[in-house]
């Protein structure tokens, strides 16, 4: 079994709940004494701080959300003087003002200490070649994967993303043995190796993560890459790629990290915490983060709460299931409610189908259609593609196949949903 930090990744789950009630006492206490929002949205809810006893009374504390991020930009949020802080990272999504992440050294520590943790649940030993391929700037995939791959002894490749081809070159030159990326960068690879006829014979472990990820295309991953695909969870809110954990090599969930994290599942409309097993929406409260903590943060990812047994890899940790889709990306049409990773799940049944897809929604008078744009094999007809959906999702979208290598990609996270203009195909 392979454990970067044995005793925290196997603490039994009674133990786990002690450490998380005192942990989460200490952050209620800290934040309230240390920054003016947080103490105003306590104060606001009804929240007596001092009285607050722990995880049975987090049901009382409030929610708070990216527009929080937002609002308290730059860092108004923060709980350490400005002169504490060593980096920061910033998600800028689609609406604008950019939510910022900010590090003390000790932050930077925990960062490293779960990525670290999920490098070597997935194989890696001192001094494999580590390449990391997520951009290194402000978005965090790059430093999170570097930061971990250091405390875990790796050898770094800081490659970034882009120019495939000298990556290939890279990763057999240098014998690289893990990969780290956004989902649709292995993806990229996966066409790069096809098209130019190479294999990558030392490559052994990828870690992808930032975008949907059907089970399909894990598998389609595997098979293209011949290694062992992990679905690596994270987001700039709660510190980073790797800071909400991964999948083991069972594959049975993804294990967050609990001495780090609580993580709730709720209603999104209600609020109301659900049970164990019922989608909703990911909540999370960060325990040992300093300068910007979040406490039931919506992250508006939905999945549910897989088990909280210890696991076969003997991780004790709660697992939690791959993530459907966000909120926010939930399509209605002809009254059916679907994720796009819906759709990727069924388009990659289809064999020959390859795994670059766009769904475009179109207004006609007010009324939403979809079309699904996918390459394909020759071979493959609209009207297979058209059965399948009609099978998976209950209707049937417009929809056209295309060649290899006509839909335009994008560097860094795939946009796979347009609504309206979508970039034009690219001409062979
Ligand atoms: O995407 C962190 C990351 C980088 C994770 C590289 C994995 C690999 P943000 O840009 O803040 O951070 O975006 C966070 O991406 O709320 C999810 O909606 C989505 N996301 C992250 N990991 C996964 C995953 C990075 N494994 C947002 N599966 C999150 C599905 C994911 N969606």
């Amino acid at each position: 079994m392979n454990f970067f930090n044995p005793k925290a990744e196997t603490m039994p789950q009674d133990e786990l709940v002690v450490l998380q009630n005192a942990k989460l006492r200490d952050m209620v206490q800290y934040t309230a004494s240390r920054n003016a929002f947080f103490n105003a949205r306590f104060k606001d809810a009804g929240v007596e701080t001092r009285r607050f006893r722990g995880i049975e009374d987090l049901h009382s504390l409030p929610f708070m959300g990216k527009d929080d991020f937002r609002s308290q930009y730059p860092l108004g949020m923060s709980c350490v003087d400005k002169s504490n802080l060593v980096e920061m990272h910033m998600s800028s999504g689609s609406t604008g003002t950019p939510v910022v992440m900010a590090y003390t050294a000790s932050d930077l520590e925990q960062w490293a200490e779960c990525m670290a943790r999920c490098y070597v649940m997935a194989g890696a030993v001192e001094g494999d070649v580590c390449q990391i391929t997520p951009g290194f700037g402000l978005f965090n995939g790059g430093f999170g994967c570097y930061h971990g791959a250091r405390k875990a002894n790796l050898f770094v490749l800081p490659c970034g993303p882009g120019n495939t081809l000298r990556q290939i070159k890279l990763a057999k030159d240098f014998g690289t043995r893990v990969i780290t990326g956004v989902v649709s960068y292995a993806i990229r690879i996966m066409e790069m190796l096809d098209e130019t006829g190479q294999k990558l014979p030392d490559l052994k472990f990828g870690m992808f993560g930032a975008e949907t990820f059907s089970e399909s295309m894990r598998e389609r991953i595997t098979n293209a890459l011949g290694i062992d695909v992990f679905d690596i969870y994270g987001m700039t809110e709660t510190g980073g790629i790797g800071t909400l954990g991964m999948d083991c090599p069972a594959h049975c969930g993804i294990h967050v990290w609990e001495d780090q994290y609580i993580t709730e599942i709720v209603d999104h409309e209600t609020g109301k915490v659900l049970p164990d097993g019922e989608y909703g929406e990911v909540v999370v409260t960060s325990l040992t983060r300093e300068a910007i903590p979040v406490i039931r943060f919506k992250t508006g990812d939905l999945s549910r709460i897989i088990s909280r047994d210890k696991c076969a890899c003997g991780r004790t940790h709660v697992r939690l299931d791959k993530i459907s889709g966000r909120l926010d990306d939930m399509l209605i049409i002809s009254g059916v409610n679907f994720f796009p990773s819906q759709v990727e799940q069924s388009l990659m049944k289809i064999p020959g189908v390859l795994p670059n897809y766009r769904l475009i929604v179109e207004d006609h008078d007010g009324i939403k259609h979809l079309h699904v744009d996918v390459e394909a094999e020759p071979g493959v007809t609209g009207f297979t593609v058209a059965k399948q959906l009609k099978e998976d999702l209950g209707f049937t979208p417009d929809g056209d196949v295309h060649a290899p290598g006509t839909i335009p990609r994008a560097e860094g996270k795939a946009k796979r949903v347009f609504h309206g203009e979508a970039p034009a195909i690219i001409k062979q």
